[in-house]
């Protein structure tokens, strides 16, 4: 049987991820409309990991014994001023996702769980992965500035990005 606090945290966990999946499928589809759909493909492909991830907590709770609890979602952010503006955003999602698991893992070290504790190592693991990449999108972006035509090309190769969502998901 899952133990209650631990629960309590995969819980608040699959939230973290459905709000992660909302917000990034709103940024891939103002990335649709506003002409990037590299960008585009490249955002809906991170919302699509972003409901495995919660999917993964689910299976895992229920698994357990626990009862996962599908959340309400609030409505994410829907107006962006850029890729610079989003891709920023995300970042910071993501150092608050990050911020969310360690706690999870300090709640199973605190309640002597050590097989949700070796489960959640895959999410630290991912963590660093996802932030190194956008750091590296942050940075790519930072080069361009409002050069139109690097800004072009950005887009076309970030669709097929190494590492990225879709390289990611096709391992799994
Ligand atoms: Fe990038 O957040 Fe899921 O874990």
């Amino acid at each position: 049987m899952l133990n209650k606090k631990v629960e309590k945290a995969l819980n608040d966990q699959i939230k973290v991820e459905a709000e992660s999946s909302h917000a990034y499928l709103a940024m891939a589809s103002w990335a649709e409309i506003n002409g990037f759909p590299g960008a585009s493909t490249f955002l809906y492909a991170h919302s699509d990991e972003e409901r495995m991830h919660m999917l993964k907590l689910i299976k895992f709770v229920n698994d357990r014994g626990g009862k996962a609890i599908i959340p309400s979602v609030n409505q994410p952010d829907k107006d962006f001023k850029n890729l610079q503006n989003i891709f920023n955003l995300l970042l910071s999602h993501e150092h608050a996702v990050t911020a969310a698991i360690n706690n999870v893992v300090d709640v199973c070290l605190k309640e002597k769980d050590y097989t949700t504790h070796n489960f959640m190592q895959w999410y630290v693991s991912e963590q660093i992965e996802e932030e190194t990449l956008a750091h590296h999108i942050i940075d790519q972006l930072n080069l361009i500035g409002n050069d139109k035509g690097a800004l072009y090309f950005f887009d076309r190769d970030i669709a097929t990005l190494k590492g990225g969502p879709q390289a990611a998901t096709a391992g799994k």
